[in-house]
């Protein structure tokens, strides 16, 4: 790895334009590390851009430097350096793949378990990294970056939204010391979980109201799931974003082993996301049907029915409950 950082900190030095872009629906820590990455290579005195698929969720409109974000058509193809953060795979950047495509050198970060060989000619992966930034908090002062107060609020995002505000298992010691050294450097814990966790629009409750009414249980109530239909979506006034963490509210009843959010909130897509306690593995589960994500959180696409997507994945939850 220490090797692949050198490179980078090569390759940034040698391009004259610099582009980072992460996955689509973007979350904290796709955020967090793309404007942590801009706001690093800026300081060394390169010029970089960020394009994103979707533009940034109205939760992470506070961090600094969001405004600056541009979908992928802002950029000439032709890059001398491409940077994916919080992503392995080309095909989840959705419209920005090309511009990532096209750059000379590709370098991907990342903590995702790896589908196949990643991309990219620098590979920064670690996948018992609890976020993408904690990659980025450790490597980011050995390629030259001090960490300033802005980049610090972007990095410290990125780890307690992808730790559930330190919450999940994957909240390590490396986290909650990098956690901890982060609010040090001006992070602002405070901001974070009001912005990112207390704040919803109407739309969004209401929608956790269908979620709610529309609840299932199967295998004696250690698999929950719920659907949004696009009616229900209709009537909430509501988009996709409004079903963030969704999941997690039907995740609390105490049977569930594993909870899934099926949703369609635009005809003939089903997305799908996954929730697991312990040691059950629906990453894996997610993988059969070209999905994927980390061991308690994944999440899958089906282009059928909300019908026949529940009848599809929800017995193969029941074996992934079965054969722990
Ligand atoms: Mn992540």
């Amino acid at each position: 790895v220490d090797s692949e950082i050198a490179a980078l900190r090569s390759a940034i030095q040698a391009a004259d334009s610099i582009i980072v872009a992460s996955h689509i629906n973007p979350d904290g820590d796709a955020v967090g590390s793309s404007l942590a990455l801009l706001m690093g290579i800026e300081s060394l005195g390169k010029k970089a851009t960020v394009i994103l698929n979707d533009p940034v969720p109205m939760n992470l409109r506070f961090l600094p430097g969001w405004e600056r974000i541009r979908g992928p058509e802002a950029v000439p193809l032709g890059a001398g350096l491409g940077i994916i953060a919080d992503v392995g795979v080309m095909s989840r950047l959705g419209r920005a793949r090309p511009s990532v495509e096209a750059a000379a050198h590709l370098c991907v970060i990342d903590h995702h378990e790896p589908d196949g060989a990643p991309p990219g000619d620098i590979r920064i992966i670690d996948t018992g990294a609890s976020a993408t930034c904690l990659i980025l908090y450790r490597m980011l002062p050995t390629i030259g970056v001090e960490i300033s107060p802005a980049i610090a609020q972007c990095l410290l995002t990125g780890i307690a939204t992808d730790t559930g505000s330190f919450r999940f298992r994957n909240t390590d010691p490396a986290t909650l010391d990098a956690a901890s050294h982060l609010v040090a450097l001006g992070g602002d814990l405070a901001q974070i979980n009001e912005e990112v966790w207390e704040k919803k629009p109407l739309s969004a409750v209401k929608l956790l109201r269908f979620a709610l009414d529309n609840l299932e249980l199967y295998a004696s109530g250690r698999v929950a799931v719920s659907r949004l239909t696009q009616s229900n979506y209709q009537e909430a006034s509501a988009s996709d974003e409004d079903s963030e963490g969704i999941v997690n509210e039907i995740s609390r009843i105490n049977t569930a082993q594993i909870a899934a959010m099926f949703r369609e909130p635009k005809p003939g897509r089903v997305r799908v996301s996954v929730r697991s306690r312990g040691e059950l593995d629906i990453a894996a589960v997610c993988r059969q049907f070209g999905g994927g994500g980390h061991v308690n959180a994944a999440g899958c696409t089906f282009e059928s029915s909300i019908d026949d997507a529940i009848r599809t994945l929800v017995p193969a939850l029941e074996a992934c409950l079965a054969s722990s």
